[in-house]
């Protein structure tokens, strides 16, 4: 069986080790039987001191590699941050980066390779060769796509780069818009198309609607092959609230309503076969979209291998 799954950084990530938990797969993504190809979201990425920072598809790596700092949901365990702080005294900015000694050799790794001419996905293929995360990670684009922001603030209207919104001002100050730079021009990586092809069922965790998926539909392309194949999504809204980050905000700049209904209707009914919402939402209705109800919070790794599994049969029953 070929399961594709688009995936933006922590909710993304933990979904997926969730579906690797009730497949049994393990560090191994290709056992013969099922396969699981991620799509990974690059419009978080971010060049800082000379290194490449692929936030999204560093926290699906580490986390179903074993690397992840489980707390934060982003970045190493047992990280350490003198290299941040050597830097801080050198007067280099930016400071409001968590950049960790051990992520460093990640995005080291990452430049160089690059820089010899290495496209973003053989880097990452690269990279998995020791964290092993028993899936196939694809980045959404080899090109460079960066969601900027734009803002109004005392210096007047301008574009500030997604990290600096979502890191240093923890989406606090009102997006205007929230813009892909490049992705009119991007292509997908090689692989992505034909895996969604190939694909027998595609699902869409819950990672953040606007600034990871919305960012690896943007792509062209990837919505067009999406809407020819049965895909079922997973709210990341239960209640009214976002279960973690701050994909209200995200929402909000764009005019979507924070609610499992209103994210289900921004994806539409020509992308989504199917819907899980938490019990919470029981009843929203969206036309042209089978809609489910279940516990949705992913509270350890047993209830998040339910969510996994019922989302996947979902789209195996949708097919
Ligand atoms: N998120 C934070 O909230 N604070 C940080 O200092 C931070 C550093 C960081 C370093 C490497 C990395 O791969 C991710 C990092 N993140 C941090 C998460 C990052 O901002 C992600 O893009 C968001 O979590 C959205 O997925």
């Amino acid at each position: 069986m070929r399961i594709v799954v688009p995936a933006g950084g922590i909710g993304g990530a933990r979904f997926l080790r969730g579906l690797k938990t009730t497949l049994g797969i393990g560090a191994d993504h290709d056992d013969g039987k099922t396969t699981i190809t991620v799509i990974g979201n690059t419009g978080d990425d971010i060049t800082l001191f000379g290194l490449r920072i692929c936030p999204d598809l560093d926290t699906v790596m580490y986390t179903l590699g074993g690397g992840i700092n489980e707390s934060q949901g982003w970045g190493r365990t047992d990280e350490t941050f003198v290299v941040k702080e050597e830097l801080a005294a050198y007067g280099m900015q930016p400071t409001w980066f968590g950049l960790g000694d051990r992520d460093v050799a990640t995005h080291i790794v990452r430049a160089q390779m690059m820089a010899a001419g290495y496209p973003l996905s053989a880097v990452t293929e690269a990279l998995c060769d020791r964290w092993r995360p028993g899936v196939r990670l694809l980045p959404m684009t080899d090109d460079r796509v960066e969601t900027h922001v734009l803002i109004d603030d005392e210096n007047g209207r301008r574009a500030i780069h997604f990290q600096e919104w979502w890191v240093r001002h923890r989406a606090a100050i009102p997006a205007v818009r929230i813009i892909g730079v490049g992705a009119a021009d991007a292509e997908p990586a090689p692989g992505v198309l034909e895996a969604i092809h190939e694909a027998d069922a595609v699902l869409l965790p819950p990672s953040n609607p606007v600034v990871s998926i919305g960012s690896i539909l943007s792509v062209p392309g990837i919505r067009e092959a999406l809407t020819a194949t049965t895909v079922v999504g997973v709210s990341p809204i239960i209640g009214g609230a976002p279960v973690r980050g701050m994909a209200d905000a995200c929402l909000s700049a764009i005019g979507v309503e924070t609610s499992a209904r209103a994210v289900a209707e921004h994806y539409g009914p020509e992308l989504l076969d199917g819907w899980l919402v938490d019990e919470a939402d029981d009843g929203a209705h969206v036309a042209g979209i089978e809609i489910r109800s279940r516990p949705l919070y992913m509270k350890d790794t047993e209830s998040t291998a339910a969510i996994a599994r019922a989302a996947l049969d979902f789209a195996l029953e949708l097919k």
